[in-house]
């Protein structure tokens, strides 16, 4: 079978950009880049068949001149004239994901069209779009090898558990419950990364002369907080890899010196962090680290994070979310503002730059800025970001406020703009968050 692994393009729409004051642009965060790892793993699980993976996010960093997403389709469909073709979806690109498939259908419509991912997982009745044949929630890798097998003998869809079959009679979803599948551990695939060469000078984060790329440590998350979809994607269970595995995937990433651990909370169980770091020590792997670590962590235990430090850790990532305990209670972060505070002396005693982010929700008066402002100030930190606290689907917050929500344009849930009505008019909201963007340390922009 030939199969064709689409990446969808970044949402453009960005209000914090466009309202922010000029010089504040230039810090604000335009585009994350990193490997679509979910179609990677996908293209390893079908790797005995003839499979292209093209990131179309590392397309347009590329070539500036790219045609627009259509044209750029078409152009892959009668170069590789596809019998499959799959795409990734999360809720910021899903307009994207259907503009892909409907073009596959134009062009063919015999060409199989499926999508997974996060908001597949998440939001499956979403995807009733003509132009969608099958949707396969959840982490999927085995289930993808039985619809590629069925397309291949002709079999029928439905006879494959846990999965959506869009037809004309609705999407429906099949009997059955599909087989378990360990993906962090025993059934582990490791992301097929020799599809990105093309685009690897593109994946350089901020100044760095040297690519960067994700690998997981974990999946899920045992923390609940009310706006993340992390937790949720994999009802709050929590998959760890194990050590030797990360050893043997760092072995085999030579032409990546910079790794951002895709985790969202690397450091969940501590011991095995610890022994990962020992382990990469004993097989000299070294690299630069890039890791999401929460703030409790860095304040409890600052011998762990001294121990990163010395084996490469040299960015972290910390959500502070806010500055007000009342907020981060009704977030349940279950980690009080001081944290933050105790987290920034910590890193910063080890020479790890932070990168914290703070999400401000929509009912943020004028006085709410302030005290934002001032505390940010006080607790400066090399890079920070403020984003809008969104509902994203498949959250609690979601659920706590979908009534309120004034904007169900899904290009706009990437965090950088507001979907509910805001306190303040709706574009001095996002200049005032635009300009706390000036509030850092560093001059450089990851
Ligand atoms: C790596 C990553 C990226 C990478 C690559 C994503 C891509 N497709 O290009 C980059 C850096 C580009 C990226 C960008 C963004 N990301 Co991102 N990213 C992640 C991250 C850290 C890891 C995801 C991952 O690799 N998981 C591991 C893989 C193996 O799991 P998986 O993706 O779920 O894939 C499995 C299944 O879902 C399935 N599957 C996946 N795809 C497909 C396709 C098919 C056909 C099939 C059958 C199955 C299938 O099979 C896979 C293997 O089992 C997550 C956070 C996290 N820890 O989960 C955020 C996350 C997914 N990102 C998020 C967001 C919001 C963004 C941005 C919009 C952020 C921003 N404001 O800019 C941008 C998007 C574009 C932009 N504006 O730049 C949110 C999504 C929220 C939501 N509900 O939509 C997350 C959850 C982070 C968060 N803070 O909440 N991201
Ligand atoms: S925000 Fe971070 S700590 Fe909270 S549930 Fe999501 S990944 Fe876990």
């Amino acid at each position: 079978m030939k199969i064709l692994l689409i990446n969808p393009p970044r949402s453009p729409e960005n209000n914090i950009l466009k309202f922010a004051p000029e010089e504040a642009k230039r810090f604000i965060h335009k585009k994350l880049i990193g490997p679509p790892l979910g179609l990677l793993t996908i293209a390893a699980a079908v790797k005995d068949h003839d499979v292209t993976v093209f990131d179309t996010k590392g397309e347009y960093d590329l070539v500036e001149e790219t045609p627009p997403l259509d044209r750029l389709v078409r152009l892959l469909l009668e170069k590789h004239q596809p019998d499959i073709v799959g795409v990734t979806v999360i809720t910021s690109e899903f307009g994207f994901c259907i503009e892909i498939c409907r073009t596959v259908k134009q062009f063919n419509p015999g060409i199989l069209t499926v999508a997974g991912g996060l908001h597949a997982t998440l939001c499956p009745q979403d995807f009733t779009d003509p132009s969608f044949d099958i949707v396969i929630p959840g982490q999927c890798p085995h289930i993808f090898q039985e619809v590629v097998r069925m397309k291949e003998n002709g079999g029928s869809y439905t006879s494959i558990p846990g999965i959506l079959i869009n037809s004309a009679a609705g999407l429906h979803r099949t009997a059955g419950k599909p087989a378990p599948w360990d993906t962090a551990d025993a059934d582990y695939l490791m992301p097929d990364r020799s599809h990105l060469k093309r685009w690897i000078d593109t994946y350089k984060v901020g100044n760095s002369p040297f690519p960067s790329t994700y690998v997981f440590t974990s999946l899920g998350c045992p923390y609940k907080c009310t706006f993340c979809s992390i937790w949720t994607q994999f009802k709050g269970k929590y998959f760890q890899r194990t050590v030797e595995s990360l050893i043997h995937e760092l072995k085999s990433i030579d032409e990546y010196p910079v790794v951002r651990f895709a985790d969202a909370n690397t450091v969940v169980d501590e011991t095995f962090m610890l022994h990962l770091f020992k382990r990469m020590e004993e097989e000299g792997i070294r690299k630069t680290f890039i890791m999401d670590i929460r703030a409790d962590v860095a304040a409890n235990r600052p011998d762990i994070i001294e121990k990163l430090a010395r084996g490469g850790l040299k960015v972290v990532i910390c959500g502070f979310e806010s500055f007000r305990d009342e907020e981060l209670k009704k977030y349940h972060k279950d980690s009080p503002a001081i944290d933050n505070q105790e987290a920034v002396k910590v890193f910063e005693q080890n020479g790890i730059m932070v990168r914290g982010n703070y999400v401000v929700p929509p009912d943020y008066n004028l006085n709410d800025f302030q005290a934002l402002a001032e505390y940010a100030d006080r607790n400066r930190v090399v890079y920070a970001g403020y984003t809008v606290l969104t509902p994203m689907p498949g959250t609690i917050y979601y659920q706590q406020v979908k009534d309120q929500i004034i904007d169900h344009d899904y290009r706009k849930y990437n965090f950088f703009n507001s979907v509910m009505k805001t306190t303040l008019p709706h574009d001095e909201f996002h200049t005032r968050i635009g300009s706390l963007w000036l509030i850092k340390k560093g001059t450089d922009v990851i």
